[in-house]
């Protein structure tokens, strides 16, 4: 099971991900945050498509936006993922080569397994790197990859208050009115797509510090390219950005090749107790502090170990209990049958979406687990 995001990964992590941030401070109890960056997922094929053909986005248009300002903001949304940080580092590239003064300021503090993607440490953190009212001195601000208030924590009320050109390039089919000009294409399989379109109206060569981001956010929001979104045009884009240098080896060894001794250990305990019910429809299992500490694990270690036990054939649910640093038992829920994850965490004071959901409870393991378990047989019966 690869880590890393994507667009199922983060419909189905979008929880996950929520929580991994609340060990850096934030969102702790923001279980019911609309987190939905799911992508659109075409089910058509795209009938042979090259890669700068786009059914969404008027590219005459954006090229008009961009050559009309000359200072861009670049953000994206809380809880990032590959998409939305390559596509704003490939964006910044693009504008550079152009002549533009760029920078990159979101609310969010780079994910430490993420944080090679951005190797001169580019990404400003608005009111941490950087003061709010350093915005003013930019002309342009251009949201990647969201179109949700709920997605920009802090730097929403920054939008709302930025007086320049304000444009959206996105491939999410969920739309607030941000009051920008929109570039969307709901058939793109990652924002990253839409980048390398950009900068194909603009006449920018795909240099290697363009490509390698826009492929990262690529092949995290196709699940390296095995999502139902990956399209034929899908590796003729990947294509051209191998052409300009990408490395796919060397991406996916710091993508998901980059685990530490102590999180295999974890993994490895964690799954070796798994226990199946309901002739292995129901898979569960469960890590409690001492595990961490016996494996020389982070808490962010057991990150995506719940979607490792839906790679059983035949499981339709998988739970996971993991014990929290500050105490209390996150209880994980994935679902791969009509059972509502987030109904179920709702009975637990948890959320999230259909298919990924989650909860806490401050009770001992045996209760938690007691508790939970009955709830999903009764609604796996
Ligand atoms: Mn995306």
């Amino acid at each position: 099971m690869l880590r890393g995001g994507g667009a199922e990964f983060t419909a189905f992590d979008g929880q996950e991900v929520l929580w991994r941030t609340s060990f850096f401070g934030e969102n702790m109890n923001d279980s019911t945050a609309s987190s939905d960056s799911l992508a659109a997922m075409p089910k058509d094929a795209d009938g042979g498509d090259g890669p700068s053909r786009s059914s969404g986005v008027d590219w005459a248009r954006f090229a008009e936006r961009v050559r009309a300002s000359s200072r861009f903001v670049l953000t994206s949304h809380v809880r990032p993922d590959c998409d939305a940080l390559g596509s704003e580092l490939a964006m910044a590239g693009i504008l550079e080569s152009l002549g533009k003064e760029v920078l990159i300021c979101n609310a969010f503090a780079v994910p430490p397994n993420l944080q090679f993607i951005d190797p001169q440490g580019r990404m400003r953190r608005l009111d941490v790197d950087l003061p709010a009212a350093e915005l003013a001195r930019y002309d342009a601000l251009m949201v990647l990859d969201t179109s949700a208030w709920a997605q920009l924590g802090a730097m929403g009320e920054q939008i709302k208050r930025f007086a320049g050109v304000k444009m959206v390039l996105d491939h999410h089919v969920s739309e607030d009115d941000l009051g920008a000009e929109v570039f969307k294409d709901v058939t793109a399989e990652a924002t990253g797509r839409l980048v390398i379109e950009a900068a194909d109206a603009l006449n920018v060569p795909l240099t290697l510090p363009i490509a390698e981001p826009a492929f990262m956010a690529l092949a995290t929001d196709t699940g390296w390219f095995r999502f139902s979104s990956t399209r034929a045009g899908t590796l003729r884009l990947a294509a051209r950005l191998l052409d300009a240098g990408v490395r796919p080896d060397d991406v996916y060894r710091k993508l998901y090749e980059n685990d530490t001794l102590g999180r295999l250990r974890l993994v490895g305990r964690t799954l070796g107790r798994a226990e199946m019910e309901l002739e292995g429809r129901l898979i569960h299992s469960a890590i409690e502090r001492s595990d961490f500490e016996a494996a020389g694990a982070h808490p962010s270690d057991s990150e995506d170990i719940i979607n490792m036990l839906l790679a059983v054939g035949g499981t339709k649910f998988a739970v996971l209990f993991v014990e929290q640093p500050s105490g209390g038992f996150k209880i994980s829920l994935r679902s791969r049958c009509d059972v509502d994850c987030s109904r179920l965490a709702e009975q637990f004071g948890g959320g999230g979406h259909r298919r990924a959901a989650g909860a806490l409870l401050h009770e001992p393991l045996p209760n938690v687990r007691a508790r939970v378990l009955d709830a999903v047989r009764a609604a796996l019966r």
